[in-house]
């Protein structure tokens, strides 16, 4: 049974801690903090687990196993280098921090310990729909790929969104995503910047991000974080002689009034509920078989920040930016998931 210190007991936080106790197996969440005390009281109290005062008294506790970092993005570094001196494997939701240098240097820290410990929480690669997408690119069925269209629709974002979060926030997951599908580095990005969608007041929104692979082919990808209409993810690869795209997601379609209709989904949890299923028994499977996690790596978290910094750049020079990697550790040119 792994024993899991969560640290951050918000939104994310509190579903991943309903899925680690009543859906998952192997695996009972021992210890819990939150920088809102009566918060974290209320859940630890729910599922009968310490509460600490801080971070680094989850990640010293010897009922603790393994951590999982939930809180909000700029706070990341600190615990997941904290982790990695305490030897403990860290799954840290994304970002894996909020800046490329910081990533940088939990990449350092991992690869001076020598063996993996960290998982960054970029979920979208154990999403049934996207694996199977890529499962029909890599067998060839459409030809070489040559575009992927992306959608990345929120139906509304919380006041304290910024223009900025569209990519670091938001668009960093088809970032991930196309890393992951194309198997390989993007090398440029830029963003055009469309008419105003009204429902988000004086927020930029919608944005349009163009991503260059590095094999040459090119991905764009709408971010709409004010769409009303529900959460809405999209995907279209383009190959020579086809195309593959994301399915409607409903087992059920309903005509009624001269109509037909799909359910569209509130918000992430909703879409992605089996996926996060999946990313966690994975990796709470591969920490029981070998003690290391295969799921997206602390490099794929400091690509993902280069990329997204690249992108933030692009949004406010109005030009493609480059895009320019550090040398990679050999611990990570392993196989990731
Ligand atoms: P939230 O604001 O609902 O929860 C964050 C919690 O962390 C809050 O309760 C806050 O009090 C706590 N916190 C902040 N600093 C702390 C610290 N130093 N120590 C302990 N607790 C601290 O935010 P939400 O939506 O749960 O997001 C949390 C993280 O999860 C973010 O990094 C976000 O990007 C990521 N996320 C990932 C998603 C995915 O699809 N993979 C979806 C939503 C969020
Ligand atoms: C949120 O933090 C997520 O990670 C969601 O998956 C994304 O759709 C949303 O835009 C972000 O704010």
């Amino acid at each position: 049974m792994l024993r899991i210190g969560v640290i951050g007991t918000g939104m994310i936080g509190q579903d991943h801690i309903r899925r680690m106790t009543h859906v998952l197996a192997g695996v009972r969440v021992t210890a819990v903090t939150d920088v809102n005390a009566s918060v974290a009281e209320a859940v630890g109290a729910r599922i009968g687990a310490t509460v600490h005062a801080t971070g680094e008294e989850v990640i010293a506790d010897s009922s603790v196993d393994a951590v999982v970092v939930c809180s909000w993005g700029p706070t990341h570094e600190q615990y997941v280098l904290a982790a990695i001196a305490a030897g403990k494997p860290v799954f840290c939701e994304k970002p894996l921090a909020t800046t490329a240098e910081a990533c940088l240097r939990i990449v350092e820290a991992e690869a001076a310990h020598g063996r993996r410990l960290v998982q960054v929480g970029y979920m979208r690669r154990y999403d049934s729909a996207y694996r199977e997408l890529k499962k029909i690119l890599d067998a060839g069925d459409i030809g070489a790929p040559l575009m992927m269209h992306c959608a990345h629709r929120n139906a509304r974002v919380p006041s304290h969104y910024e223009k900025e979060m569209a990519i670091t926030d938001t668009a960093v997951h088809e970032i991930d995503m196309v890393r992951w599908m194309f198997g390989t580095e993007i090398k440029a990005a830029r963003v055009l910047v469309p008419r105003k969608n009204r429902n988000g007041g004086e927020l930029q929104d919608p944005l349009f991000l163009i991503l260059e692979m590095a094999n040459e082919v090119l991905v764009d990808v709408e971010i709409s974080v004010n769409i009303r209409y529900g959460y809405d993810i999209r995907g279209e690869i383009v190959g020579e002689h086809g195309t593959a795209s994301l399915g409607s997601l409903s087992p059920v379609r309903v005509r009624t009034s001269l109509r037909a209709a799909d359910p569209v989904p509130a918000d992430w949890r909703e879409r992605f509920l089996a996926a996060y299923d999946v990313e966690f028994q994975e990796w709470i499977d591969s920490l029981a078989r070998t003690g290391a996690p295969v799921g997206p790596s602390a490099w794929d978290g400091y690509a993902a920040a280069v990329v997204s910094d690249a992108a933030v750049a692009a949004l406010h020079s109005g030009s493609a930016e480059n895009v320019e990697l550090a040398e990679q550790p050999k611990l990570y040119s392993e196989v990731t998931a």
